[in-house]
């Protein structure tokens, strides 16, 4: 029998390289679409790799951009997906505000563009659609927990991207009878998401400095309260999605919520650092208040290793969510497996093996950039 074809946008990105994996295990023969940067940008799927020379290979990669309608056209063309993840985005919520058009371009009118490519086609019968879509779709929320029922409120142009690209794939499904849904996934991390997220921040922010490669670590709203999954039960999700014999839309979370501020004392204490919060507002200030076992550094109880930078707040913030998975786990009998804290122990870990790496370097004279503009 032929192998399952998948064409995955965003391949390049944290849930797209766990996406890629999974399929490949699967048997799936899988095409993704990565920009071209002026950088190597492919560190997260390099080791599924192979040598496009070998014929046996199963991962291909193209070149691509979702705001590219006839480079979209012509790879949908070649390959005949039976599957299209559109995973595709300019996804940080933040600098949705810094760059609006952009974010409504990619992540909004790229999703019609690939659904009209499918249409154009004459693949509506065959190809079938994911949409990442988000609870930031909820925003400010009109109902604890959220389904999908509950109505949407976007807070920021990321989110109302989202919510045209969310309608615009249930209307090709009314209207063309497309296999075409909608995963309405909450906050995923994983070792592998981008450091400006809020979770790895934290992890690799507190490992540097536990390794002596920072000293302070630069917050907004630590009161935020998030329902936080691991990105790899969240891909297996997707892809069940499209197994179904019609297509719905479902929203994946773990049910239960956590705030910022816990998600550092975690990755603190993981670290063997003790954190007290002092003062209020953008006073407030991470103090170390002990220190267990074996801290590289010459941190010292007292110091300050986290403070408030009004900077990292939004012009409009979303400040609680939280899922209601019941409709997944009855229809598709999915479940988590991984819980928030287990998650952020294996994040702590892998940032605290790399700032090992990086602090070794410097032992010896060698510098590697660590502290980026986050
Ligand atoms: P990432 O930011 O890690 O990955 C985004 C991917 O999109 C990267 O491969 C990126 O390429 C690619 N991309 C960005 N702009 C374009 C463009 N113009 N054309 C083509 N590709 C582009 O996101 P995640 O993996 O975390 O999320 C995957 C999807 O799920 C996104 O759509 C996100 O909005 C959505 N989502 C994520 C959630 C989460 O908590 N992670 C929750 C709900 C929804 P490059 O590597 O070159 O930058
Ligand atoms: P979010 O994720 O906006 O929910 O979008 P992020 O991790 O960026 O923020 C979560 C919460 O933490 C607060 N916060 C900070 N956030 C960042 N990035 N940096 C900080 O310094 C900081 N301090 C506090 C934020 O204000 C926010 O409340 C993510 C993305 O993956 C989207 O693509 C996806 O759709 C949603 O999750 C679900």
């Amino acid at each position: 029998m032929a192998k399952k074809k998948a064409l995955i946008t965003g391949v390049t990105g944290q849930d797209g390289s766990y996406l890629a994996e999974f399929l490949l295990e699967k048997g799936y023969e899988v095409h993704g679409v990565k920009r071209r940067a002026s950088l190597f940008n492919t560190q997260r799927i390099d080791h599924i790799y192979a040598d496009p020379h070998a014929k046996s290979a199963d991962f291909h990669l193209h070149y691509g951009d979702l705001s590219d309608t006839s480079n979209l056209t012509r790879l949908i063309s070649a390959i005949e997906p039976d599957e299209v993840y559109n995973l595709g985005a300019q996804s940080h919520v933040a600098v949705s505000f810094e760059a609006p058009e952009y974010t409504a371009d990619v992540d909004g009118i790229g999703t019609l563009r690939l659904l009209e490519a499918i249409r154009f086609l004459g693949l509506e019968k065959k190809t079938r659609f994911y949409q990442a879509s988000t609870s930031e779709l909820y925003g400010l929320v009109q109902e604890i927990p959220q389904r999908e029922t509950t109505p949407f409120h976007p807070r920021s142009p990321y989110a109302v991207a989202k919510l045209y690209a969310y309608w615009i794939t249930v209307n090709y499904r009314e209207a063309y009878g497309m296999y075409a849904c909608n995963g309405i996934l909450f906050n995923h991390e994983s070792p592998r998401r981008g450091e400006t997220f809020v979770t790895r921040k934290i992890t690799r922010g507190l490992a540097n400095i536990s390794q002596g490669l920072e000293s302070c670590l630069y917050m907004g709203n630590i009161d935020a309260l998030r329902d936080w999954g691991h990105a790899k039960d969240y891909v297996r999700m997707q892809w069940m999605m499209l197994q179904q014999d019609h297509p719905e839309d479902f929203v994946i979370a773990t049910g239960v919520q956590f705030s910022v501020r816990e998600f550092i004392l975690w990755s603190a204490a993981e670290l063997g650092i003790t954190l007290a919060f002092e003062g209020e507002g953008t006073e407030e200030i991470g103090v170390v208040a002990a220190i267990e076992g074996e801290i590289a550094t010459s941190l010292a109880v007292g110091d300050v290793i986290m403070r408030i930078d009004q900077r990292y707040y939004r012009p409009a913030e979303v400040e609680t969510l939280l899922g209601d998975p019941t409709k997944a786990r009855e229809k598709l009998g999915w479940t988590p497996q991984i819980t928030a804290q287990e998650m952020c122990v294996e994040m702590v870990a892998e940032d605290l093996k790399a700032a090992r790496r990086h602090a070794l370097l410097k032992q010896h004279g060698l510098t590697m950039p660590v502290s980026l503009e986050l």
